[in-house]
């Protein structure tokens, strides 16, 4: 008999439903929509709309609505059993907020099958776009909060996190500093995860402690919110925020509209939903000590469950709660594969040409090195992008292709010390995954291996996981992570790539060096071309 669970998605880009089916280990079906071209009156661009110069970036909260419909019509339209569907639960890109008035709650309740989901659902918003996580507007707040909570360190201390524009927090306190009759006319603010799984329960539905460590407010140790954040932040806040509850909560039964209109089960069990990254901590099955695993995407996500809670007082790296209730850590490199890319298109080059020539050169690059920030970074933090490079220029070929992939893993070496627990083993996701050249450098690096795993639809998978461990747990056929992971994911499918020991000490050597080199370029210490020079000696001569 089939075991029918629906992971949602409601990503920057698109809406994604997927339905596994847990006793055949299988995925059911999937449906998409995307934003752009399927509802194009929204005139969104990747899913957003950028309102001033690059900065800030909202989307619609009711664009979200229209596509929730969209896909279960198409659903529905497939023949898909949805009435055999036993637990849903979901996943939004995080730290966006939505603003709604006081009929909220109210329109959800009387929800009429016989009208659309957003003809019903337009008068609810207090503010009809929502600030996400592209947004970077909001500095001004940040140092405002940061300087009100005593500084780097407590704030740190109290949030797992440095106050960082995208957070929610710092958003909320700009639409109060902007707009206070708007913000006076929100009875609640939502996070995107919390704001989809509302509609599908019929009322409010609480954050979980994923998504809500993501915000700025909440306190990272009790996992509550944190009265005195709230109150740096902006005033009467709590009474706008919905509660926070464990990532494995069960807030209900689907909202009857659902029932009625598509012919879900009037018993499945609706789980909280979470944000996409937490959500993809189990999508590609990190639930262990000292497993880690990279993005290699558009920006380079580094991300690794942590049994024990570390924190970065640089205040880079972010720690979320994760959906096994222990902790997970994120890091955000902003010049991933679009800085990559920079120096193949440079040389016009294709990426096996790339891999060739990356090849060719010796591990350390024969002490030629690069701080590549084309673009501005976050981690480390470098608002005025510039490339700096020590011992050539920027007409080597050779030189620029080693120098990139070197500075880009050194560089999360370096900036994830913070993270106590090595990794033993990094799952490499993503396009560039696919090159075993750039994998093996990464491998090298770290002194780890390094597994090949592709993977698509993370979150997603990762929300219909959560939804079946959560709903055989309530029924007392409580299954370990372990058992719900294996059924979909097979972590030793991917090929292996092994560290070469030959290159430990070079890298460890590099790595100081690289330090050295982003201190004095960044905090303007002292400049270490004596140390290089020798670096040199030791392995080129
Ligand atoms: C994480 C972050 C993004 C969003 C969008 O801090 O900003 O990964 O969750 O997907």
């Amino acid at each position: 008999m089939r075991h029918l669970f629906l992971g949602l998605d409601c990503s920057t880009q698109s809406l994604t439903a997927l339905l596994i089916d847990f006793s055949s280990g299988k995925l059911f079906s999937r449906h998409n929509i995307i934003f752009d071209k399927d509802l194009p009156n929204y005139k969104t661009q990747k899913g957003i709309i950028i309102l001033d110069k690059n900065k800030v970036i909202h989307s619609y909260p009711l664009m979200w609505v229209e596509a929730l419909e969209m896909i279960f019509d198409q659903m529905k339209n497939n023949n898909i059993p949805l009435q055999e569907i036993k637990a849903i639960s979901g996943s939004g890109q995080q730290h966006g907020t939505v603003y709604l008035n006081d009929k909220f709650e109210r329109v959800l309740e009387t929800l009429d099958i016989n009208k659309s989901l957003v003809s019903q659902l337009k008068p609810v918003f207090s503010r009809n776009t929502s600030p996400i996580w592209m947004d970077s507007s909001t500095t001004k707040q940040c140092d405002e909060i940061r300087e009100k909570l005593g500084g780097l360190k407590s704030t740190i201390e109290t949030l797992g996190s440095n106050i960082i524009e995208r957070f929610s927090g710092p958003q909320i306190r700009k639409f109060y500093q902007e707009n206070l009759d708007g913000y006076n006319h929100t009875s609640i603010i939502h996070l995107v995860s919390s704001f989809m799984a509302s509609i599908l329960l019929g009322k409010n539905a609480p954050i979980d402690h994923g998504d809500g460590a993501g915000m700025n407010l909440m306190n990272i140790r009790t996992k509550q919110w944190d009265d005195r954040v709230l109150e740096a932040t902006a005033p009467n806040l709590k009474e706008k925020l919905p509660s926070l509850t464990n990532p494995s909560s069960i807030l209900g039964n689907l909202s009857s509209y659902f029932v009625e209109k598509f012919g879900f089960n009037a018993n499945i069990d609706l789980i909280v939903w979470s944000g996409d990254n937490p959500n993809s901590l189990i999508g590609v099955g990190l639930i262990e000590k000292g497993k880690a695993a990279i993005s290699l995407g558009t920006s380079d996500t580094q991300f690794s469950y942590l049994q024990d809670l570390y924190l970065d007082f640089k205040g880079e790296g972010h720690v979320f709660v994760a959906p096994t209730g222990d902790y997970m850590s994120l890091i955000c490199y902003k010049n991933g594969s679009l800085a990559r890319e920079r120096i193949k298109d440079k040389f016009k080059l294709n990426w096996e040409e790339f891999s060739k020539i990356l090849n060719k050169i010796p591990p350390g690059n024969n002490g030629k090195l690069m701080l590549p920030y084309f673009f501005p970074e976050t981690v480390p933090q470098v608002l005025k992008p510039q490339v700096y490079r020590f011992g050539f220029d920027e007409n080597d070929i050779e030189g620029n292709i080693r120098a990139i992939i070197e500075a880009q893993f050194l560089s999360m070496k370096l900036h994830s010390k913070w993270i106590g627990e090595k990794p033993k083993e990094i799952f490499v996701t993503g396009g560039a995954s696919i090159n075993e050249d750039i994998l093996q450098v990464l491998a090298n690096i770290f002194n780890t291996k390094v597994r090949m795993f592709e993977i698509t639809n993370s979150a997603a998978l990762g929300a219909a996981l959560r939804a079946a461990k959560s709903y055989y747990d309530s029924k007392d056929e409580i299954k370990s992570w372990k058992q719900i992971i294996n059924k979909f994911i097979n972590l030793q499918e991917g090929a292996i790539i092994k560290p070469d020991n030959k290159y430990i000490e070079l890298y460890n050597d590099m790595l100081d060096l690289y330090k050295n080199y982003e201190e004095f370029i960044l905090r303007n210490k002292s400049n270490p071309e004596i140390a290089r020079l020798e670096f040199i000696k030791k392995y080129f001569f």
